[in-house]
């Protein structure tokens, strides 16, 4: 089955408005020269929210071929969440793919599946394609394995979406995020595999054969093609390799 690639840039919280445009500009140039190293691969910017505006502009007025993304949404729809940012206001910027349940949001903020779930349907509702992250703790890992919880995680996600959802899930090993230390391709892809399995189950070959799953932690352009060759994964989430203009355009181009 074939699944067109994902390469995501997690900017977290990083860069301004103005060091947002001047990336995205490189980036963009980047990629253009070097078109014909890389097949078909779709490449997402997920810039803190004070940018969007900034990156939607710039990638409208140049056509670029980089989706944009952001990096969270409300649950609600709208009115009194002092903070918050809601998908209606996200999908006026053109963003496309929303990530929800970042273990930083789950682990730092408190998110639960419930919450997560609801925000990924949030997306949806408002006609963008939420990003659902699932992992482990390392006392997940040393507990229940590799599997047990991102499975529980997506199950708890998907019973908040609608049957015609479409959504892209990614694995982020808790222990293997901003580590340096990533899982390796065959541990990537066994979690691959048993997030594929529940897709299957739950919703069906058609959306199982369709759904892009990423794997997300520590991800370089030095191993992000031992995650790419598996045939359970389809992509990259990546951060901390996102933020530096050459390193993130070799990502894009693994192939
Ligand atoms: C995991 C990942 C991007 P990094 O959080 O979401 O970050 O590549 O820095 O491990």
């Amino acid at each position: 089955v074939k699944r067109t690639p994902l390469i995501a840039g997690n900017w977290k919280m990083n860069f301004d408005h103005l060091q947002a445009i001047a990336f995205v500009q490189k980036l963009a140039w980047s990629l253009k020269d070097a078109q014909h190293n890389y097949g078909e691969v779709e490449v997402a910017v997920f810039p803190p929210f004070t940018d969007l505006r900034s990156v939607q502009t710039l990638l409208a007025a140049d056509k670029l071929a980089v989706a944009l993304g952001a990096q969270d949404v409300s649950p609600h729809a709208a009115g009194a969440y002092t903070g918050d940012i809601s998908a209606a206001m996200l999908s006026k910027l053109d963003v496309r793919y929303i990530i929800v349940g970042h273990s930083e949001r789950r682990g730092g903020h408190g998110e639960s599946d419930e919450t997560v779930g609801l925000k990924a349907r949030a997306a949806v509702t408002a006609g963008m394609v939420p990003v659902i992250c699932v992992g482990e703790t390392a006392e997940d890992l040393e507990a229940h394995g590799a599997a047990a919880i991102p499975v529980q995680q997506l199950q708890a996600a998907l019973s908040q979406l609608p049957a015609e959802a479409e959504f892209v899930v990614a694995y982020e090993p808790v222990w293997a995020i901003g580590s340096g230390d990533p899982a390796t391709p065959a541990q990537a892809e066994e979690v691959g595999k048993a997030l594929r399995d529940v897709l299957r189950a739950e919703r069906g070959d058609a959306v199982a054969d369709a759904t892009r799953i990423l794997y997300g932690g520590s991800v370089a352009s030095q191993n992000v093609a031992s995650y790419l060759k598996q045939p359970n994964l389809d992509g990259a989430l990546v951060g901390g390799a996102s933020l530096k203009v050459d390193e993130f355009s070799r990502i894009a181009q693994f192939t």
